[in-house]
């Protein structure tokens, strides 16, 4: 029986930048989970698993049934799953509670994993600056905001968000996915921040896809999980060591 390891992945943008080129990448990201199951003990999904996601009192979007079925064969295997929404698909209510069982955070949240302290997240919104995501941020997760776009016809609805999220870039915010450096990248910041407060070994986000492990002060990390569209990257958490690893 091999040591049973811990897996990270986010942003995997399905459905983006249409539904016919999304697809090599979900069938990709689904081959890797079923490779991950004879050795996972718990899956964490960084957010950006869709490009779009809005839930309705009874109607979720078309699509995703490859990885939402893997997923569910996965935790019915046993496998603990928690997902993060990440800033494209934060409208998640409660359909994967429900239907997979899989705790859905809307908040960084931390874990004990392998006697390792653990900060995990998606990663939008924090930090200094991105003023201009952040006040979007605020709209999109008030709630007459979102009790209005609703009650828009889904029809008219999911196609505008689509236009907003791929042509638009609207709900990306920071679309720059460029290294700031380290007085800048605003995840760097916000861990150096936290640090002065509270000590973690490992903080791990996604949002930025650049996949990096990143030193930090008080031996601490940062890690990137990267992205499923440029990078294919993962971690793997195993005797408490973290790795990042590219799915070939
Ligand atoms: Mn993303």
């Amino acid at each position: 029986m091999p040591a049973k390891k811990i897996y990270f992945a986010s942003d995997q943008h399905f459905g983006a930048p249409t539904v016919a080129l999304s697809l090599p990448r979900e069938k990709r990201f689904v081959q890797w989970l079923d490779e991950i199951k004879k050795d996972a003990e718990i899956l964490f999904l960084l957010g950006d698993l869709f490009d779009f996601w809005f839930e309705y009192k009874h109607v979720v979007p078309k699509g995703f049934v490859r990885v939402l079925g893997k997923l569910a064969e996965l935790k019915d295997a046993g496998i603990q799953i928690h997902f993060f929404v990440g800033n494209h698909d934060l409208w998640m209510n409660d359909y994967f509670e429900k239907e997979l069982d899989i705790p859905v955070y809307h908040q960084p949240k931390e874990f004990v994993l392998q006697n390792k302290t653990f900060l995990i997240g998606h990663g939008d919104g924090l930090g200094p600056g991105d003023t201009g995501y952040k006040l979007m941020k605020k709209v999109f997760t008030n709630p007459v905001c979102k009790w209005l776009f609703r009650w828009l016809h889904p029809d008219l609805g999911v196609g505008l968000a689509k236009y907003l999220s791929v042509e638009n870039k609207l709900i990306s915010g920071e679309e720059d996915v460029v290294f700031q450096g380290e007085n800048k990248e605003f995840l760097l910041l916000y861990c150096k921040e936290i640090l002065q407060k509270k000590h973690y070994d490992y903080f791990v986000f996604g949002h930025r896809h650049l996949p990096m492990i990143y030193d930090l002060p008080q031996n601490s990390k940062y890690v990137n999980t990267g992205d499923w569209i440029t990078y294919f990257t993962y971690g793997v958490l195993e005797n408490g060591v973290f790795k990042l690893k590219e799915y070939q």
